[in-house]
């Protein structure tokens, strides 16, 4: 029997930055959703509902590779679940709001916040929702600058749209094909 390798990959950010939305596009199963009604007004500007738990979705690449999907609760109260989601997984996804306030703030945020296991674990960060308006006016240089004034200078950057299938399997592949060495911090 051929032996089925799994991958864990795990979506952070903010509220409203589609980590919902990716492990739904994504999943060839039925994901599991906790998401309620949203009570803070910071999520209910945004959005009806928030994940309280988490996402879980998955996709069998070939008889030997099967991706678990995993969304984390973006509200900051529920912080405690992104270093259990996140410690043990094989890469990645931070995921940036474009049309928030303070985007390239909430991306120094995560890289903070997460910086232990951002230093074992390959990563990538996605900007989404640039089809829409701003009020910053940032472009993907600026955001590749400010990743590159980071401890995290190697991590790409791209645009993405987590509606569309194409892109979250983009942000995927890029985590599973990347050397994690290569994503590590650089020695200073
Ligand atoms: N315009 C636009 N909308 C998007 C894009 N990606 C996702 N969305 C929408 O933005 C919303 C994102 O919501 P969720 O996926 O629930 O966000 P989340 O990150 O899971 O939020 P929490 O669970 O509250 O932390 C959904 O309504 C999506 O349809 C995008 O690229 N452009
Ligand atoms: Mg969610």
């Amino acid at each position: 029997m051929t032996e089925m390798f799994h991958h864990k990959i795990v979506f952070l950010g903010p509220p409203g930055c589609g980590k919902t939305t990716a492990v739904q596009t994504y999943s060839e199963i039925e994901t599991v959703n906790t998401d309620v009604k949203a009570t803070e007004a910071s999520v209910t500007m945004i959005k009806e509902t928030t994940t309280v738990a988490l996402d879980y979705g998955a996709v069998v690449l070939d008889k030997e590779t099967k991706i678990h999907l995993y969304g984390t609760p973006g509200q900051e109260r529920f912080d405690f679940m992104w270093e259990i989601l996140g410690g043990d997984s094989n890469g990645i996804v931070i995921l940036v709001d474009h049309t928030s306030e303070d985007p390239i703030g909430t991306l120094n945020f995560y890289f903070e916040k997460v910086h232990d296991f951002l230093e074992k674990v390959p990563s990538v960060v996605g900007i989404n929702k640039f089809d829409s308006p701003s009020s910053h006016g940032l472009t993907l240089d600026d955001y590749k600058a400010a990743v590159a004034k980071s401890d995290f200078k190697n991590i790409p950057v791209y645009e993405v749209d987590m509606r569309k299938e194409d892109d979250v399997r983009f942000l995927v592949m890029t985590l599973l094909f990347s050397n994690p060495l290569s994503l590590q911090k650089e020695a200073e």
